[in-house]
């Protein structure tokens, strides 16, 4: 928490929020059967690729008849979507789709994803509602550092920082001297960014002599990547604001599919009267009960030009029940993605699971990266990890041994770590890449 003297948010009242918050489990459950029974005869009328997968399995839209029935219908997967390039997967006439978004893919094409105006809208107002679940309220000014474009970070928040009756500055991404200065010219009450540019920027207002702590800034509205309950601890002490962690994703909306409350700070809350989440096993695809880890998976239950039906995330998390708003889940912080674990000699590790322990040494900044590399016929774990400036060196000397005990009693694998200088290792400019392969 917080702990300045600057006046933090407060939570939203009852009555600030939307119906559907306030809605008992019953009454949510009811309003999802609805709509995936709407979302999925939708689809299967006018997205060829999604009736033949249904042919397939036998399954039609008739079948549906409660909720646990999604479990009959097919995954849809990254690949499902790339095989209909560039707009097969679109369930609208093209003169209905009012914008597209694409995801930039590390291989291969992009996704490409289509909204109609009533897309836009609920798109708005779940981002609005996300920001007021921060603590944002009308009136306020925002710096919205998410890039602009084809990604939806920048126009998604964007427009529901519009929608809420905030004052949006559009900064994009980059240009990290200048969104400082903004900061300071502007004072903003809130930063919307990925956690590891907020460092950036903190980085970047101490080299210009402001202390981070000292600015307008109230609280930060931070996703687009896996961060940790210490990375929080540390945004919220380096800059005195309170930091929430928001979620989403392109193909199944963009920024603002969940939330978390800042009453609570316990994993952002899955807006359930547009998303249906579950959560799979990813070997088996077996549905898990709520409350066991597995992949994050989606259907939509409003989306007019791009339907996804159980569109498997890679996204690792738990499933909760809802706390500050209790008709909706929560999920677990993200560990990693699918394609993130590593695997060495055997132990799975995520690059989070060495955030948390490294904020755990006092030592040690949040600069770091992995290298896996092969030496002689095993693999090898590399942590590159910047002390932090004002360690003495009698603890910086300590910090390297001490980082690769933890991990080792902690993850039960041995990985080599090096102490860069700080300042050294790359900084973000958004999503930060932490894992090199090198085999
Ligand atoms: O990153 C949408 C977004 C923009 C979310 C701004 C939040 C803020 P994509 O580029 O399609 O969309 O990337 C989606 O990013 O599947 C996760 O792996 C990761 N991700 C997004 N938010 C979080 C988060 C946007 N809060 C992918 N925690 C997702 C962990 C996140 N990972």
């Amino acid at each position: 928490m917080a702990t300045g003297t600057k006046a933090h948010f407060s939570a939203p009242s009852e009555t600030e929020l939307d119906a559907e918050e306030r809605m008992s489990r019953d009454e949510l459950q009811a309003l999802q059967l609805s709509r995936l029974q709407w979302t999925v005869r939708h689809a299967w009328e006018n997205v060829p690729a999604y009736r033949r997968k249904f042919e397939e399995l036998g399954v039609q839209p008739g079948d549906i008849r409660e909720l646990s029935d999604i479990r009959l219908l097919p995954f849809t997967t990254k690949d499902d979507l790339r095989a209909s390039y560039p707009f097969g997967m679109f369930a609208v006439p093209m003169d209905r789709v009012a914008r597209v978004h694409a995801s930039s893919g590390t291989t291969g094409r992009p996704t490409v994803v289509g909204y109609t105006t009533e897309d836009l809208r609920n798109w708005a107002k779940l981002v609005a509602r996300s920001l007021r679940a921060s603590g944002v309220r009308p009136g306020m000014k925002v710096h919205n550092a998410y890039g602009y474009g084809l990604f939806t970070g920048g126009l998604g928040a964007h427009a529901g920082i519009e929608e809420l009756g905030a004052t949006v500055i559009p900064m994009s991404g980059g240009q990290t001297a200048r969104q400082v200065q903004l900061i300071v010219d502007f004072e903003p009450d809130v930063i919307l960014c990925t956690p590891t540019y907020l460092l950036t920027i903190v980085d970047c207002m101490i080299e210009q002599g402001i202390d981070p702590r000292t600015t307008s800034l109230k609280a930060g509205v931070l996703g687009a990547e896996p961060w940790t309950n210490q990375m929080r601890e540390e945004l919220e002490e380096r800059l005195d604001i309170d930091a929430l962690d928001i979620y989403g994703l392109s193909e199944v909306m963009g920024p603002g599919v969940g939330n978390e409350c800042i009453e609570t700070k316990d994993g952002p809350h899955l807006w359930e009267d547009h998303f249906l989440p579950e959560v799979i096993d990813s070997e088996s695809g077996a549905a898990l009960p709520d409350g066991q880890a597995g992949e994050l998976v989606f259907t939509s239950l409003t989306k007019q030009a791009f339907p996804v039906i159980r569109y498997r995330t890679r996204d690792l998390t738990t499933l909760r029940p809802g706390s500050a708003r209790p008709g909706m889940r929560r999920m677990e912080k993200i560990t990693g993605r699918n394609d993130d674990m590593i695997i060495l000699r055997g132990v799975n590790l995520f690059p989070t699971q060495i955030e948390e322990i490294a904020l755990g040494i006092d030592a040690l900044s949040p600069h770091f990266l992995l290298e896996l590399s092969r030496r002689g016929r095993m693999d090898d774990l590399l942590v590159r990890i910047e002390p932090r400036p004002d360690a003495d060196a009698a603890a910086r000397d300590r910090a390297a041994p001490l980082l690769a005990e933890r991990i080792k009693v902690q993850i039960g694998t041995t990985v080599r770590v090096q102490l860069e200088e700080p300042g050294s290792l790359e900084r973000s400019a958004g999503k930060l890449k932490r894992l090199y392969d090198l085999r």
